[in-house]
């Protein structure tokens, strides 16, 4: 492997952190499911435009190219080596309020945990065999959920195309083809091993093997906060009973990516700011304030649509899971008060 050919267009943190003397550190390492530097790197070295530009091939790949990864964890997370990383999933203790109980600025709840198997690689170094594993594992224990989180497992292999864009254009299925995933290797054998499960109402929906092997998902109409996330804990609790996460006293969650890693916990609303829009700038103060992200309505590197917002906490390491929905809740309240400020 030689040194990447880095140009002044790549701008990712581990272009920044991949310096030559922690090049010839890592260069001829391998993890033990074989996962290498090369591997690792190949998704940020072909798209210039990653903010990252790293993945993890399995839990290990933490530690073997640690002197690569820890750096672009502190800079990203504010999270340091010697840190340990706290969970709380208990919504008790989150002070939610319904803040728009007449539907007047959100449009629709959700929030996400990504999860990996504790016993496979992740997504960027699992073999066809294991990844097909890890479906039938997951489809089999969902499938034998009951109550309000009964539902059904549709594998994206031999799903229709009409039928997975219309569960992509209603905001509950992955996109295909993401051009950083594909550099990865998390695209490999698809649509095999790939599936959506989701309950009858399609308020708890989980994605099998895209960008994690689990992408657990809480979401509804409105913005009934604390009702999304407490299902999304009594989910989880649930599928803790049936199998083992991949997960570390220090990073929390393992995720094929390290910008999920702690909680991996993206909460978000989709939000109408009209008059906000117009003021861009006062709109990503408030949302620097409060540690949030602005995203568009299809989800990462898409547009808003409508003057609709997708608004979700950006801290996800080093934070509670309850830290992470109170980041949102608070920042959006801000927001909405901006907004009645303006109509005023
Ligand atoms: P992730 O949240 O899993 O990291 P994305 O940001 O790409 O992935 O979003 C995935 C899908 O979830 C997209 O179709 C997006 O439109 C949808 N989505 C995200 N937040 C919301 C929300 N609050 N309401 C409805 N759909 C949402
Ligand atoms: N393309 C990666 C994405 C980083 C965060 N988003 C994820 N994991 N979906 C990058 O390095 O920009």
């Amino acid at each position: 492997m030689k040194y990447p050919n880095f140009t002044k267009e790549h701008k990712s943190l581990m272009a920044k952190y991949l310096s030559k003397e922690v090049f010839e550190e890592l260069k001829d390492l391998k993890t033990p499911n074989g996962f290498t530097l090369e591997r690792a790197i190949k998704s940020g070295v072909d798209n210039p435009d990653s903010g990252i530009g790293v993945y993890a091939g399995d839990i290990e790949s933490y530690t073997v190219f640690g002197a690569l990864l820890d750096p672009i964890i502190e800079e990203y997370h504010g999270f340091l080596k010697s840190d340990i990383h706290k969970s709380n999933l208990n919504p008790d203790d989150l002070n939610a309020p319904n803040l728009d109980l007449k539907n007047e600025y959100i449009v629709s709840t959700r929030i996400r945990v990504g999860r990996n198997l504790a016993d496979f690689p992740l997504g960027p170094a699992i073999s066809k065999e294991q990844r097909d594993e890890v479906e039938k594992i997951v489809s089999s224990a969902l499938n034998s959920l009951e109550g309000s989180l009964e539902g059904r497992y549709f594998p994206l292999l031999g799903m229709s195309e009409e039928d997975r864009l219309s569960l992509v254009q209603d905001h509950f299925l992955f996109k295909a083809g993401d051009r950083f995933l594909e550099s990865a290797g998390l695209n490999r054998n698809w649509p095999n091993g790939r599936g959506i499960y989701h309950n009858n109402e399609k308020t708890f929906l989980v994605w099998i093997n895209e960008e994690d092997e689990l992408r657990i998902i809480s979401m509804q109409k409105g913005g009934d906060i604390k009702e999304v996330f407490s299902r999304l804990a009594q989910a989880i609790k649930e599928l803790e009973k049936m199998m083992k996460f991949a997960f570390s006293k220090h990073l929390g969650y393992i995720t094929s990516c390290p910008t999920n890693l702690g909680t991996a916990m993206r909460a978000s609303v989709h939000i109408a700011l009209p008059k906000l829009a117009k003021d861009m700038e006062k709109f990503k103060a408030i949302t620097d304030k409060y540690h949030l992200q602005i995203r568009g309505v299809h989800g990462e590197h898409s547009q808003s649509e409508g003057g609709i917002y997708d608004i979700s906490n950006k801290r996800r390491l080093g934070v509670t899971e309850v830290q992470c929905v109170q980041d949102m809740y608070d920042g959006v309240k801000a927001l909405i008060e901006y907004e009645k400020a303006l109509c005023d």
